[in-house]
């Protein structure tokens, strides 16, 4: 292979790791630290870069974003002939599965009713609830929703799935489309969002639809902040319509401290930690895609631009 130039240029990343791991991992290219004024490379891996990066690099093959989402990165000026990729797995499917199957036992099961009451010196205990009476939906059947709905079936949990194109998976009641969203909320009670956010899906978690959740109906977003309207899930809330909801990510990050989420206790909060990237399985992901992009062959989680996924 001809000598490679990469540069790295992820905002809130400690460089010195990557660009060792990737020096490792590729040891015929030359990585730098992306600066202004910077020579031009052939790839670079981002997250969040400043615009000026992609307006100093329109020479860019391939663009690799150092997570799964995209939304932040197509806002942005993109030089136009370079391959956009994701993160494809590299380890985050598993601990997303663990996240959501965690938040849906500790609802389910009441766990978090157990820790307030024990807390107090309380020994009670409660009526087994019904797995059939939680149906959950999982929105979003893609490399992290479609391991994550497995999971939820490994726990026998009657699990519906809701895509854009028509899924076959076991254990999962597939839906798809607009025309079978309102179907899909009638069938769940707990609702995962792990839908990728674009124009689409801006705001899709809202009064009309989180009204149509099966009663006592509990939400988990690890997705992105804006597909959920703040003001609607604490209505529902206050009304006792919902009754809960496991929230990782948010418009506003981190979660200002006057934002009313942090002072609804049917609310749980954690700060965007679902499923973090990790760095040397991303690296060696990211470095094998370089190497097939360069034998001209293609590469699995490739950005649509269009679709915005
Ligand atoms: P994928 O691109 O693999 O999957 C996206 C899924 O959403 C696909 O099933 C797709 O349908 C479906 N979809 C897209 N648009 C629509 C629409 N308009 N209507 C119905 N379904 C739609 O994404 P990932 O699974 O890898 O990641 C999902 C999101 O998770 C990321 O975009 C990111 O925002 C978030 N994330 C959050 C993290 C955290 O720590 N909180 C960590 C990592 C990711 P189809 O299959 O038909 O194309
Ligand atoms: C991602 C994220 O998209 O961390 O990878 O949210």
């Amino acid at each position: 292979m001809p000598s490679l130039r990469i540069a790295f240029c992820c905002t809130g990343t400690e460089p010195e790791p990557w660009l060792a791991g990737l020096r490792a991992a590729l040891p015929q290219a030359q990585v730098a630290l992306w600066q202004p004024g910077a020579g031009r490379a052939d790839y670079a891996l981002v997250w969040a870069p400043p615009q000026q990066f992609f307006d100093e690099q329109p020479q860019l093959k391939g663009v690799f974003a150092i997570g799964a989402g995209v939304d932040a990165l197509l806002k942005l000026r993109l030089p136009p002939n370079a391959t956009v990729v994701r993160l494809d797995d590299a380890g985050m499917a598993v601990q997303m599965a663990e996240y959501v199957c965690h938040a849906v036992i500790r609802h389910f099961r009441e766990f978090d009713v157990y820790e307030a009451e024990t807390r107090q010196g309380h020994w009670t205990s409660h009526k087994p609830r019904k797995r059939a009476d939680f149906p959950v939906g999982v929105m979003g059947l893609g490399v992290l929703g479609q391991r994550v709905a497995r999971a939820l079936s490994q726990f026998e949990f009657p699990v519906n799935g809701w895509s854009r194109s028509p899924k076959a998976l076991d254990g999962v009641r597939s839906f798809s489309g607009p025309a079978q969203l309102d179907d899909f909320l009638a069938a769940s009670r707990v609702l995962v969002n792990l839908l990728p956010l674009t124009l689409d899906t801006q705001g899709i978690m809202n009064l009309a639809t989180l009204s149509r959740l099966r009663p006592g109906g509990y939400v988990i977003n690890v997705a992105r902040g804006a597909h959920l309207v703040d003001e609607d899930l604490l209505a529902l809330l206050d009304s006792g319509q919902l009754a809960g909801a496991t929230l990782d990510v948010f418009r506003v990050e981190p979660l200002p401290p006057d934002h009313p989420f942090w002072r609804q206790p049917k609310i749980t909060i954690t700060p965007h930690t679902a499923a973090r990237t990790l760095r040397a399985t991303s690296i060696a992901q990211i470095a094998g895609k370089i190497e097939a992009l360069e034998r001209g062959e293609s590469v699995v989680g490739r950005v649509d631009r269009g679709r915005g996924y």
